[in-house]
């Protein structure tokens, strides 16, 4: 069988952070202004006050301490509460499609390839700028591209997805250098007035070059042993925005059409679901969890990845195990995993092994193994 590399990856940073402290700082505001406006009706009991947010739950909870965005001032204004975003023209280069190439370009320069050796694009997001055409397409047009390009979705696996699709495709020969992105603009459908998420997610696009060990000349190569995905189907994580929503009359601004969750009961759910998931697919691989050196895990959840690590190696882990990148860039949704894969892959040698693991809404889980060359 066609042996597959990663060749390249790269990072789009977004020039703003918001510290806990400045977001918890504007989210008291935002709950001062609403308590004084409904004060009648707070007094009266017809209306449950608001509740401040602090920065030691968040801190706590989650393991996040900052997060990148696109644009702040927008997310920070207490009578705003989301980014501000200027809608570009048709003929413009779209945002999503400005930060993949960012990315993008950064993946191939390290993999010592132009556009005109991708054949494939995939734009791999938990949510996409417009309906159609693709954003891929765009992509791909912007990058000089040949072949061919789609959008595909499963929310916060869909960089490991989009990852066995390109794997699939180099080997099978329909395709002999994908490139897979993914823009995660995460600020424009999180509920930032919701005190239970609000400081969940951060922005961010990372790219993946996958192509054929045999046309490969980087000088630092991943080689893809193997791929595992399942999904299994839960409300837990949802977001109702979709195209039938004028259709149906329904409020755009409802609380459904954003990012909402069942925090706990994804966390108990999902963290035996990835490790056994983890664990089947080195077994299948003939491989034990304790024969890899370092873990890529999606980053949701600083306590989760604890656990999953927990539960496969029976103990605890540092950093240079199961690499930490939430603490700077929060839940960044398919993204993570590849960021903590495009920063922390120092220090391994040839032969060594490495999995690449996300798991979110659907439920999805997407694992990839991956041999230092
Ligand atoms: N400040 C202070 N206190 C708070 C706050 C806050 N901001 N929020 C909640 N509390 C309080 C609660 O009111 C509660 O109080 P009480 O005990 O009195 O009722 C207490 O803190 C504990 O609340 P929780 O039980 O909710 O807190 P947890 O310890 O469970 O932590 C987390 C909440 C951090 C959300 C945690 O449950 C978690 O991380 N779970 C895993 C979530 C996860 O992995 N989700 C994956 C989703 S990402 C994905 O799939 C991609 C989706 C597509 C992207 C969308 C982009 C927008």
């Amino acid at each position: 069988m066609r042996s597959v590399v990663i060749s390249g990856t790269g990072l789009y940073q977004p020039p703003f952070t918001i510290t806990n402290a400045e977001l918890v700082e504007s989210f008291n505001r935002y709950v001062d202004l609403q308590n004084a406006q409904h004060a009648e009706a707070i007094a009266a009991g017809e209306r449950a006050p608001l509740v401040h947010s602090s920065v030691e739950f968040i801190e706590k909870a989650s393991g996040i301490k900052q997060r990148y965005v696109l644009d702040k001032a927008g997310v920070l204004d207490p009578t705003r509460m989301y980014p501000r975003l200027t809608e570009r023209p048709d003929g413009e280069l779209s945002l999503m499609a400005e930060i993949a190439v960012d990315a993008a370009r950064q993946a191939l320069a390290a993999a010592g390839k132009t556009g005109a050796d991708v054949d494939a694009v995939y734009c791999a997001a938990a949510n996409m700028q417009r309906a159609y055409p693709a954003m891929a397409v765009e992509i791909q047009q912007a990058l000089g591209a040949k072949g061919y390009g789609f959008d595909m979705n499963v929310a916060c696996s869909s960089a490991t997805f989009a990852i066995e699709q390109a794997v699939n495709a180099v080997r099978c020969g329909s395709a002999q250098c994908v490139l897979v992105v993914n823009p995660e603009i995460t600020s424009a459908h999180l509920e930032w007035k919701d005190r239970d998420c609000h400081f969940i997610f951060g922005d961010v696009c990372t790219a993946v070059l996958i192509e054929a060990a045999d046309t490969c000349t980087a000088p630092e190569r991943w080689e893809v042993l193997g791929t595992k995905l399942v999904t299994q189907f839960s409300n837990a994580i949802r977001n109702n925005f979709g195209f039938l929503n004028r259709s149906e009359d329904s409020d755009p601004n409802a609380r459904d059409k954003t990012f909402r969750q069942e925090g706990r009961k994804v966390f108990k759910e999902v963290v035996p679901m990835a490790a056994a998931h983890i664990e089947a697919h080195l077994g299948s691989l003939q491989m034990a969890p304790t024969d890899v050196s370092r873990y890529w895990l999606h980053q949701a959840n600083l306590g989760m990845n604890q656990l999953i690590i927990k539960k496969l190696v029976g103990g605890e882990v540092g950093g240079d195990v199961a690499p930490l990148i939430l603490d700077e860039f929060a839940n960044t949704a398919s993204a993570g995993s590849v960021i903590a894969f495009h920063k922390h892959r120092q220090g391994l040698s040839a032969g060594e092994l490495g999995v690449i693991c996300s798991f979110g809404a659907g439920y999805s889980i997407g694992s990839v193994v991956v041999k230092k060359q």
